[in-house]
C-alpha cells in the first residue's frame, strides 16, 4: 500500500521536475519496489492470497447447496412429505452480552426462524437476569425459549487441577507469550465447555440437533428451506459455513495427543480425517531414513539420488573409476550439509494437523455426532493431557479433528448459501440466477421489508437467496482460502477413494536410480 502511494506520489510530482530526474526517481522507486515485493511471504500467504472461490462452481455430487435458489416456503412447509425436526439453537452467553445477543435473535429470525420456529436455549455459568429474559423472549416469535445454567462441575476444570500453582501458571505465562485469550481463565473454560461438555447440558439434550449461535451475528441472506429436515433427508450430520486454518500456537500438541488417543484406542479414522491430517506418507520403502526425508512428491528424485551417490562414495571401488563418482558423491555430501534440515517439525508418523478447522460459532449438527463412545472418550483423555490450560486449545479444531475419528467427507454438508458473519470473519455468496419468482412475504410486521427491497444480482454459480453482502469486506472464501482448497478436492474425489493417498514405490525406484548411476559412473 505505501509503496503505492509512493509510486503515485512520485508519478504526480513528475510534471514539476526535469526529464532525468524522473527517469532516475523512477527506476529508484521500481528497484526499491521489487526489493520490498520480493521479501520473503509464508506459504500460507501465498495460497491465502491466490485461491479465490467466490466466484467458482463447488458443487459435486457427494455435497451441493440443498437448493439451487430461493424456495417457496409456505409450499415447502404444506408439503405433506415435510417433518420439522427435533431441533434447537443453542448459545452459550452472559447478562452483559445482552445487546449483541439480540441482534444474532434479530437476524436468524428475519432470515430464518419466522416462518420455521425452532425454539431457543440459552446457557451460562451464571443465571440470568430477568431484564435478560425479557428481552429476549421480546425478539423471538413465539418459539419456545428455554434459559439454563451451567454447574460448577460442568463449567470449571477437574478440582486436582484448578486450584494449583502449575495451572494459574500456565495460564499466566500464554498472556506473557501473546497467545490470542491465553491469559483468560474464562476462555479457557468456555472452550473446554464447548469442546466435551455443552452436549450434555438437559436442556441441549432435549434435542437431536442443534443450531449454534453466538452473540454479534449477522446473516445474510434468507433461509428459506429448513436446513434440519434436509440435513436429514440428505444424510448429513455436521454442517458448516467457514472452515479456516488456527493458530498455531493455541494448538500446538493438539495433533500428538489425539495421534496417540488414535493409537491407544485403535480407532480408525472416517474419511474426514484427510481434511485435516497432512499425509506425508508419500514414498513408500524399507528405508526409514529416505520415508523421513521426502515429504512431498519433488522430493523424491533428489533424495534418492543423493542416497545412492553417498553410498558409491563409501564403497571400496576403483581407483580410477572412483575419481568421477567420488565428485558427484561429494557434491551430495556437501548439498545435504548445506540444506536446511527437510523434516517436518510437527510430523507425528508421517502425518501433521494441517491447523484447518470448521469455525464452531457456527454449526447445524446432530448431538450423536459428540455424544457417542469415541467422541467422549476422546474428550477425557484430552482433558487428562491437560491442553485445554497448558495450551489454549480452541473448541473449533477439537471438534473438527473429534468429528473426523468418526465422521466421514459424506456426512458433512457445507452450507455455502448461508451468508454469515461473526466478529470480523464472514462469508457471504451470490446470489443464484433466478430466484426472483419468490418474493420475501413476512407475516411479521417488525421484519417487513420495502416492496423492491435491493438484493444483490444473481450471478452464475451463485447459491444465495435474496442476499445483501456487505461490499466492504472480501469473502473468506477469497480470503483464506487453504482449507477451503483442501475441502473442495477432497469433495471433488470420487466416493471411496478418499482415504487412497498416492504413494509411490521407493524401493522401484531406488532401484532405477542405482542402475542409471552405475551406468554412468560405472563401478
Ligand atoms: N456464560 C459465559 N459465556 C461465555 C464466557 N466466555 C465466552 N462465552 C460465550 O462463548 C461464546 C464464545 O466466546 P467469544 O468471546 O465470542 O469467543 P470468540 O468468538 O472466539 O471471540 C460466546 O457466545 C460468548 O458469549 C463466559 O465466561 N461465560
Ligand atoms: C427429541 O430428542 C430427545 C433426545 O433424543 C428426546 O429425548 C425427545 O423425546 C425428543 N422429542 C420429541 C418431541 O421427539
Ligand atoms: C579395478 O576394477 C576392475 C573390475 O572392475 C578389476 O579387474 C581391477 O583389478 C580393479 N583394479 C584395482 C587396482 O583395484
Ligand atoms: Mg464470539
Amino acid at each position: 500500500m505505501l509503496l503505492v502511494r509512493r509510486l503515485r506520489n512520485t508519478l504526480l510530482g513528475c510534471f514539476r521536475c526535469n526529464i532525468m530526474m524522473v527517469c532516475l526517481l523512477v527506476a529508484f522507486i521500481i528497484t526499491v519496489g521489487m526489493v520490498l515485493v520480493s521479501e520473503p511471504v509464508s506459504t500460507e500467504e501465498l495460497m491465502g492470497n491466490f485461491l479465490s472461490f467466490s466466484k467458482m462452481d463447488l458443487a459435486t455430487k457427494r455435497d451441493r447447496p440443498f437448493y439451487p435458489s430461493c424456495v417457496d416456503t409456505q409450499d415447502y412447509l404444506s408439503n405433506p412429505l415435510y417433518a420439522k425436526q427435533n431441533a434447537s439453537f443453542v448459545m452459550l452467553t452472559r447478562n452483559e452480552e445482552l445487546r449483541d445477543v439480540i441482534k444474532t435473535i434479530k437476524s436468524i429470525e428475519e432470515h430464518f426462524n419466522q416462518w420455521f420456529h425452532y425454539p431457543y436455549v440459552f446457557l451460562n455459568d451464571q443465571p440470568f437476569t430477568e431484564d435478560f429474559k425479557a428481552k429476549v423472549r421480546d425478539v423471538t416469535t413465539g418459539s419456545n425459549v428455554e434459559f439454563g445454567t451451567i454447574d460448577e462441575i460442568a463449567w470449571n476444570f477437574p478440582s486436582d487441577v484448578k486450584d494449583t500453582f502449575e495451572f494459574h501458571n500456565a495460564i499466566e505465562n500464554q498472556g506473557d507469550r501473546s497467545i490470542l485469550y491465553g491469559s483468560m481463565e474464562s476462555y479457557h473454560k468456555m472452550c473446554r465447555f464447548y469442546s466435551g461438555l455443552f452436549y450434555k447440558h438437559p436442556l441441549v439434550q432435549k434435542s437431536e440437533w442443534y443450531w449454534r449461535l453466538e452473540p454479534d451475528v449477522e446473516f445474510f441472506c434468507d433461509i428459506t428451506y429448513d436446513p434440519f429436515w434436509e440435513m436429514t433427508r440428505n444424510d448429513k450430520k455436521y454442517g458448516f459455513t467457514i472452515v479456516i486454518p488456527e493458530l498455531y500456537w493455541t494448538v500446538p500438541n493438539l495433533f500428538r495427543h489425539t495421534k496417540s488417543f488414535v493409537r491407544k484406542n485403535d480407532v480408525t479414522p472416517g474419511s474426514l480425517w484427510k481434511l485435516f491430517a497432512k499425509d506425508y506418507n508419500v514414498f513408500e520403502s524399507d528405508d526409514a531414513e529416505l520415508r523421513d526425508w521426502i515429504n512431498y512428491d519433488f522430493d523424491v528424485k533428489p533424495k534418492v539420488s543423493e542416497k545412492i551417490a553417498i553410498e558409491q562414495l563409501l564403497k571400496k571401488g576403483n581407483e580410477s573409476e572412483r575419481i568421477n563418482a567420488d565428485k558427484e558423491g561429494i557434491m551430495n555430501l556437501v548439498n545435504r550439509a548445506r540444506s536446511k534440515k527437510h523434516i517436518v517439525e510437527d510430523k507425528f508418523s508421517n502425518e501433521e494437523y494441517n491447523l484447518c478447522h470448521f469455525w464452531s460459532n457456527f454449526e447445524i449438527a446432530r448431538l450423536s455426532v459428540f455424544d457417542n463412545e469415541v467422541y467422549n472418550n476422546f474428550f477425557q483423555f484430552l482433558e487428562e493431557s491437560g491442553g485445554f490450560w497448558n495450551e489454549r486449545w480452541g473448541d473449533a479444531p477439537v471438534h473438527s479433528i473429534g468429528l473426523s475419528l468418526t465422521l466421514d467427507l459424506d456426512d458433512v454438508h457445507y452450507f455455502r448459501d448461508i451468508g454469515y458473519r461473526h466478529s470480523s470473519i464472514q462469508h457471504c455468496p451470490h446470489n443464484a440466477m433466478g430466484g426472483k419468482e419468490f418474493p420475501y412475504v413476512t407475516s411479521d410486521p417488525r421484519f417487513k421489508r420495502k416492496k423492491n427491497a435491493a438484493y444483490d444480482k444473481g450471478r452464475d454459480f451463485g447459491s444465495g437467496c435474496r442476499c445483501k453482502c456487505p461490499k466492504n469486506k472480501l469473502d473468506v472464501e477469497d480470503t483464506t482460502g487453504f482449507c477451503l482448497n483442501v475441502w473442495v478436492d477432497l469433495i471433488n474425489q470420487e466416493r471411496g477413494r478418499e482415504l487412497r493417498v498416492e504413494t509411490v514405490n521407493g524401493n522401484q525406484i531406488e532401484r532405477n536410480v542405482r542402475e542409471d548411476y552405475l551406468k554412468e559412473f560405472g563401478n
